[in-house]
């Protein structure tokens, strides 16, 4: 691309690396080559699809609606590509995504089973010298972070688990010719999406499941089912219209929100709304009322509905009452969306173990022991989670100006301009960081608003000789400010959730995405980008 830049361009392997091959990464890869700027992508799986590569445990499915769930860049890619369900399972999504790298031609690009170890910026010609396991040392304008905000999965405090003898797994690192359950003893560790999404699954083969529980989940039924045909219709027939609705919404997706405060209808026509949306299915649930999130009362309204369901579901009261959920308001930790799941503990062959009365003493090469009994284990399930939105950055050794590293400039926490890029740190860019919407949205819509802005950008340094860019000091503490008051209008602060690090021992507790929806965020990057980059400083060779 840069055939106008003042640097000498023999200088670069290519303008832009990046980081990553899952939904981020390929579409980076595309944008770039439309605006004839050099890629080249360093991925760690042994293909494409990031989080979808790595997510096979049984059952794993994503919690937005497939019509959703899509690329909106291409209404020739939306016409060719046909779902099957509601809500698309991890080996399609897959597929999709391998189907997309075929289709825009994006494989020569993109270097697989090749982990990124450092990015360092080489003050004196204003580039990133980027080095890999494989023994690889690009050199590149751009670095351009399409690192996903789940994918260090973690094990948090259970590594004495080692002196189990059984298999052990975790979910977000599955083998990828499956397990056989079949007539083994299981146990799983962990009740949020993972485990919400698999438990049912493991139960129907496992001879016997016991599920560890620490804190119980919000969860609404997907009511998935065969694609709705007519709605997909619809979509492709007023492809423009769809995707604008997604973009100028809360979370980036066609659900609508009510706007209706929960506390200005009667209990009965809430309790048919609650019921409206219950039926309807997913995370459209928290869409029921406008104030579900900013008040305790509406929350408490909603999570009183779930927990009646809980109880009219589950047979056993004394588990019905475990496992409904009181020490977080509903949606402050991710509201998990199910197919049987609550139903799944009316098996006889499933127990629950509740960590708040019988909390874990000690691994057994046979099994776990609880503060009441031992339980014998064939296999062991972390359904643990991840080092969410700040772990995989912080995997690599990235280094800014004056060798400034990103693990001391966020040892507090993240902070970042826009969720785009680090002060100290030029040129490198990270899609769905810190302080953007990232994991409250519609990923896929997030990602593409972030690679077309950068692309933007690019055009816009090319036109004008412009050759770096950084966030500035004041403009980047202002943002971190913002992201953090707008937090604390909100419920979700009040949840020990990944969203604040919580689920990580020794982790600065901050909490991390920008909770304003995707519609303001993206004026708000737009309005920076007409003000020529206002908060940002631009330089010439
Ligand atoms: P989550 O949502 O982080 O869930 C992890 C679960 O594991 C959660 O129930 C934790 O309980 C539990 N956990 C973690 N550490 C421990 C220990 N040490 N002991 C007992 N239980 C533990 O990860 P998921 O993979 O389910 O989902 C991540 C996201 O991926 C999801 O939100 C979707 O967006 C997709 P805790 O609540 O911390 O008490």
């Amino acid at each position: 691309m840069g055939h106008n830049h003042a640097v000498d361009e023999q200088a670069v392997d290519v303008d832009v690396v990046v980081v990553g091959a899952g939904f981020a990464g390929l579409y980076m890869l595309h944008k770039m080559r439309e605006i004839g700027a050099t890629a080249r992508a360093f991925e760690q799986g042994g293909g494409v699809g990031g989080t979808w590569y790595w997510n096979r445990y049984p059952g794993a499915r994503c919690d937005v609606e497939s019509i959703d769930y899509t690329y909106s860049f291409s209404e020739e890619l939306q016409r060719e590509w046909r779902w099957t369900e509601r809500y698309p399972t991890q080996p399609e999504i897959l597929r999709y995504l391998n189907f997309v790298a075929d289709k825009f031609d994006l494989r020569r690009e993109i270097q697989l089973d090749t982990r990124v170890e450092s990015a360092t910026f080489d003050d004196a010609s204003a580039t990133w010298v980027v080095t890999t396991d494989r023994g690889d040392v690009v050199r590149s304008r751009f670095c351009v972070m399409a690192t996903g905000c789940l994918s260090t999965p973690k094990r948090p405090g259970l590594e004495e688990a080692v002196v189990f003898e059984g298999p052990t797994y975790h979910t977000g690192l599955w083998p990828h010719e499956g397990v056989d359950f079949t007539g083994m003893r299981v146990g799983i560790i962990g009740t949020g999406s993972s485990a919400i999404q698999s438990i049912p699954q493991i139960a129907k083969q496992a001879a016997h499941l016991t599920v560890f529980q620490r804190t119980p989940n919000f969860s609404i039924p997907a009511q998935n089912g065969p694609i709705d045909h007519e709605r997909e219709q619809w979509s492709d027939e007023h492809f423009a219209e769809f995707r604008e609705i997604a973009r100028q919404s809360g979370f980036g997706s066609s659900n609508l929100l009510n706007p209706e405060s929960a506390l200005a209808v009667t209990p009965e026509e809430r309790n048919a709304e609650f019921e409206r949306r219950w039926e309807i299915g997913g995370i459209a649930f928290l869409g029921s009322y406008m104030d579900l999130l900013f008040n305790e009362e509406a929350n408490e309204l909603a999570a009183d509905f779930v927990r009646q369901k809980i109880r009219e579901t589950v047979h056993d009261p004394e588990v019905a009452e475990s496992l409904a959920p009181k020490s977080h308001p509903l949606g402050s930790k991710r509201l998990c969306v199910d197919i049987d799941y609550f139903e799944t503990y009316n098996r006889p062959n499933v127990t629950l173990v509740d960590l708040t009365r019988t909390p874990i003493e000690e691994f057994t090469a046979h099994g776990i022991r609880t503060s009441a009994t031992e339980h014998e284990l064939d296999a062991l399930i972390f359904a643990t989670g991840f080092d969410a939105m700040t772990g995989t950055l912080l995997g690599i050794d990235i280094r800014g100006r004056d060798g400034l590293s990103l693990r001391d400039e966020w040892a507090e926490g993240p902070r970042t301009y826009l969720g785009i890029m680090v002060s100290g740190f030029p040129n490198l860019f990270t899609i769905t960081g810190p302080g953007s919407p990232s994991v409250l949205s519609n990923m896929v819509i997030s990602i593409e608003q972030h690679v077309d802005w950068l692309a933007a950008l690019f055009i816009y340094m090319r036109a004008n000789g412009l050759v770096t860019i950084d966030a500035t000091d004041t403009a980047q503490d202002e943002w971190s400010q913002h992201v953090n008051d707008i937090a604390n209008l909100t419920l979700f602060p009040r949840a020990k959730s990944w969203y604040v690090g919580a689920n990580i021992p020794g982790k600065p507790r901050m909490f991390m995405p920008y909770v304003a929806g995707v519609a303001v965020y993206r004026q708000r990057c737009d309005d920076v980008a007409t003000n020529d980059y206002a908060g940002f400083e631009l330089a010439r060779a």
